[in-house]
This record gives C-alpha cells, structure tokens and sequence, in this order.
C-alpha cells in the first residue's frame, strides 16, 4: 500500500493524514484545471471532464510501462503481459510469501 510507510500492512493515523492530504490536494488541483466556470465546485460536465482526463491519464500510464516496443499501441502481446501482471497481482494478495506453491496448498 502507497501510504502504509512502516509498511506494517495497516495505516496508522500518521498516515491516514497523509493520504487524505494527498487525495485533498489532488482533487483541489483537478478542480483547479477542470472548473472551467471558476465557481470552485464540479458541475456535472466539470467532473465528466476531469474523469475523462484521469482515465486517459491512466491509459497512458499503462502504455508506457507495457508497450514493449514502444510503437504507441497495446498489441495483444503486450496486452496479455499487462492482464497477466494485473490477474497475478490480484490472485497473491494475501498470500504471504508471494508464492503461487502456497495458493495451491492453500486450496486443500
Ligand atoms: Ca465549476
Ligand atoms: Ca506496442
């Protein structure tokens, strides 16, 4: 988890703080750039167009970690890495060490 510093799986209130500071001062910047009639709040077509912008954000996050060979598309190669390292990271959590072994003994 991005906020648990100590990394002792849970957040504690220090970093509680700091992750409600962080989600604070992003959302105070997207309405900053999307609150295009500058009444400090989100209409509908405001939020519509910062959602829009987060998710092509992300796209582009993941192109850029898995375009293998950087032409500028997921082709499906690339595509199956991105699903299998997103399936894989979702299957071991949980499991402690990490192993595929334990999920299967797990199982019994
Ligand atoms: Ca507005
Ligand atoms: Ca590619």
């Amino acid at each position: 988890m991005k906020y648990d510093v100590n990394k002792d799986g849970k957040l504690d209130d220090q970093e509680k703080v700091a992750m409600e500071k962080d989600l604070k001062e992003r959302r105070a910047e997207l309405l900053k750039r999307f609150d295009a009639d500058h009444d400090g709040k989100f209409s509908e077509a405001e939020r519509q167009a910062a959602e829009r912008y987060l998710k092509m954000a992300r796209m582009a996050r993941l192109l850029k970690k898995y375009d293998a060979n950087g032409d500028g598309v997921l082709d499906a190669d690339e595509r199956a890495v991105m699903e299998k390292e997103m399936g894989m990271s979702k299957k071991n959590k949980g499991d402690k060490d990490n192993s595929e072994s334990v999920k299967k003994k797990e199982k019994r």
